[in-house]
Order: C-alpha cells, then structure tokens, then sequence
C-alpha cells in the first residue's frame, strides 16, 4: 500500500531552512522563514511566556484532558484580544487549534461542511499553505487580484472587481493584517471598501490573523477584523498566537466563527466535532500561557511592551533597508519597503536574481522575492542592499 504514494512537493519555505543549514559560508544571511529574530540573530522566549511557565510549572494541579475546544477562558481571552468587544459574545463561537495553520483547516472543513458549493477566493500571491489546503480539501477555488508588481502597493482596482464577482455563500480568504508574502496592506478606506462588497455580494470573509501586533500595532492590526465583525452577519477568525507571542512550537492558535446568536450552539458543536474528528484536543500549553498573559496585568503589560520593541525593531530595519537600497541602486524603485508592515517585503526581483542571490551572495530568500526583514540586522542590512543592487547590475 504505501508504495503507491506519491513524491509530495516539499514546502519551499521550510526547504530554504535545510539549504541554509547546509551552506557553509560564515557570512550567510537567512531571510526565509517567517521567524521573528532579534538584532543578535535569536529567536528568543518572550519575558511574559518565561514568567508565565515559571507560575503554570508552580500552580498546574492536573494535566487531565481539556474540553474540546480548550478551557473557556483561552477562548475568551483571545476573543477579547482579537475582537475588543466588536460583536456579543452569543455571536461568537471558537475552538483552540494546533496553530493558525490548525485553524485555516478547521475553517476550511467548516466551510465545506456547511456548504461543499461555496468557492474559497484566496489572493494572489497568498501564503502557499492556504492553496495546499484549499487543494487537498477540494474545495473550489478562484484567486482574487491582490498585489501590485509595479508600485509594491495592493492593487486596490483589481481586488475590487474580482471581489464583484464573489457569489454569495463564497468565502473570500483576507490576511487581516501584514500580508503574507507581499508585506502590502489595504489602508482603511480600502478596507471599508471590501467590506461593503462583501456586504454587497453576500460572501463570508475568513480572515487569516498571523501577524496581529506585527505591523501598526495590537490594536490597529486588528481593525480591519474588527469592522468586518461589526459589519457582516458571517465572518469566520483564524488567528496565531506562534508570532506575537513567540510560541511557534507550542502550536497556538484559535477559529472564531461569528454568526447569528441563534445559531451559536450548533456552529460551536460543529466546531467541537472538528477538533474530535482531527485530533479530539488541541495543544493546550502555549493556550495556557497565552490565558495568564491576557489575564494578568502585569504580564500582560510586559508581553505587549516586548511586542511593541518587535515591531518596532522590523519598521526600524524597513526604513534602513528602503534607504539602503536607494543608496544603492540610486532609485526609489525599493521605496515600498519602508511602506510594507509585517515580516515580510516582495522585492519584486526574478527568481534567478533571487538565486544568484543565494549563490553569490549567500543570501537566502523565498523564489518569489519575499524577504523576512526580522531576518536583518543594522550590519547587514547594507550587505544586503550592495548584493541587491550588484544582482540587478547583471
Ligand atoms: N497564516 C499565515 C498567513 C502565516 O504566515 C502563518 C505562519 O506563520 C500562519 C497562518 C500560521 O502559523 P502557525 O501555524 O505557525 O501558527
Ligand atoms: O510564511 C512563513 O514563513 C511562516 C512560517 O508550512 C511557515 O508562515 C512557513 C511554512 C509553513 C508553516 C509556517
């Protein structure tokens, strides 16, 4: 039987890890994977998570199996944190996941369990696991316009009128904040915009929320959500903890389904069915620790002050690199980096500058020219701007 599998193509983000790992050259950089490092290179333990596993060690009784969708109170508190009160609670059902990835499943077999009809419009370019899943599910699937090439901005006209031929019961899949990979966002009038399309055509958003604190802020990240819950009678929120809380490994994450307060009961029990069907409970440590930072004031306002250093780490290296590049290349080409919020910038470059990249330079980013600015430091931020612009040089 197992030989009749078939080679998988490997992830080509998680490949770079690999060939990055093996490359032998001291002055590498590594640009791939969506990891925050900070200005040492280190991925560290958040201060609030450390504390927070110090007192869980200290107060945990028992290790006694959760309820399905996890203890209320993770539940609650990441409602609080995404959604600030947007939409009642009796409109509002959620499961823990294993991870933002664990939730884009659990929202896609929803999906397809409520209405096996609907089409998911996803953009183009999105996070490659949103197509995988899409995929393997077999759902059905339309790319919407997303990023403009030219200016590195989102092609505002070109979403708009693929979002005009959503049909209603479709679901349009958005990253609620720092775009994955392009680094492009809609601006708030924008945003008001899709969301009076949504209205309009009747289509149910599900938004992808990895990145909340990684761009303007926890609060801004979240307004694009936020208005879309106010606003529309169907949103569905599958939201990571893995980076704002630096809990990658823990596998931490929640799907929020916002529906008519009627409704809840049965959409929770759908949700609970989920996670028994897949793997009957999710990973509950990082959503513990997650619980106590929100709960608790003091953790919670040292979690918040090392996020903000984070981000404003990565706007920080943006401005730098903008300015490098331009220096270096002598054109305002690259200006957009600066522009662009989140972990990631499309540079825009061709996948064999991307490699020479690699292979001259010692520089690794995605194929497409996605670049992690974490990545970065103030040292090798010119490094990288003089590879950059020695590439396009020919
Ligand atoms: N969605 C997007 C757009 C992402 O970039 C990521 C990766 O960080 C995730 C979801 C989910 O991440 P995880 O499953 O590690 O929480
Ligand atoms: O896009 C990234 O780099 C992050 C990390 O299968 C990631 O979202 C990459 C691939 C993957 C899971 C997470």
């Amino acid at each position: 039987m197992l030989t009749a599998l078939k080679p998988q193509p490997a992830d080509k983000i998680l490949q770079l890890i690999q060939m990055f790992r093996e490359d032998a050259r001291a002055d590498k950089i590594d640009l791939g994977v969506g990891v925050y490092k900070d200005p040492t290179g280190l991925t560290p333990v958040m201060r609030a998570v450390k504390a927070a596993e110090k007192r869980l060690w200290e107060v945990e009784t028992t290790k006694t199996y959760t309820g399905l969708a996890d203890e209320p109170a993770y539940n609650a508190a990441m409602a609080k944190l995404i959604l600030a009160g947007a939409v009642p609670a009796d409109r509002v059902a959620s499961v823990a996941t294993p991870g933002g990835t664990g939730a884009v499943r659990q929202a896609l077999e929803l999906i397809r369990m409520a209405s096996p009809e609907a089409t998911v419009w996803i953009s183009n370019p999105t996070w490659p696991n949103h197509l995988s899943i899409v995929k393997y599910l077999g759902i059905p699937m339309r790319e919407y316009r997303y990023f403009d090439a030219e200016t590195g901005a989102v092609d505002a006209e070109g979403m708009m009128e693929d979002l005009a031929q959503v049909k209603a019961g479709d679901v349009v899949l958005l990253h609620g904040c720092c775009h994955n990979p392009t680094g492009a966002n809609p601006n708030p009038v924008q945003w008001l915009a899709i969301c009076e399309s949504l209205a309009r055509t009747g289509a149910v958003p599900l938004i992808d929320l990895a990145y909340q604190g990684f761009g303007d802020g926890l609060e801004m990240d979240a307004a694009a959500t936020r208005l879309l819950a106010t606003r529309l009678p169907e949103v569905l929120i599958a939201a990571s903890c893995s980076k704002n809380f630096g809990i990658y490994r823990e596998r931490t994450g929640i799907l929020i389904a916002i529906g008519e307060a009627a409704g809840r009961g049965t959409v929770q029990a759908n949700l609970n069915f989920l996670n028994r069907q897949n793997y009957s409970f999710p990973p509950d440590h990082g959503a513990r620790l997650v619980t106590m930072i929100l709960e608790d004031e003091t953790l919670s306002a040292d979690w918040k002050a090392e996020l903000e250093e984070v981000r404003l780490n990565m706007l920080t290296l943006r401005r730098q690199l903008a300015d490098a590049l331009q220096a270096e290349t002598g054109s305002n080409r690259f200006g957009f980096v600066a522009e662009h919020r989140g972990m990631f910038s499309r540079l825009g470059i061709t996948p064999a500058e991307v490699e020479r990249l690699r292979t001259e330079h010692g520089v690794y980013m995605v194929g497409d020219s996605r670049l992690n600015i974490a990545g970065l430091n103030r040292t090798t931020v010119p490094v990288l701007a003089r590879a950059v612009a020695k590439v396009l040089r020919g």
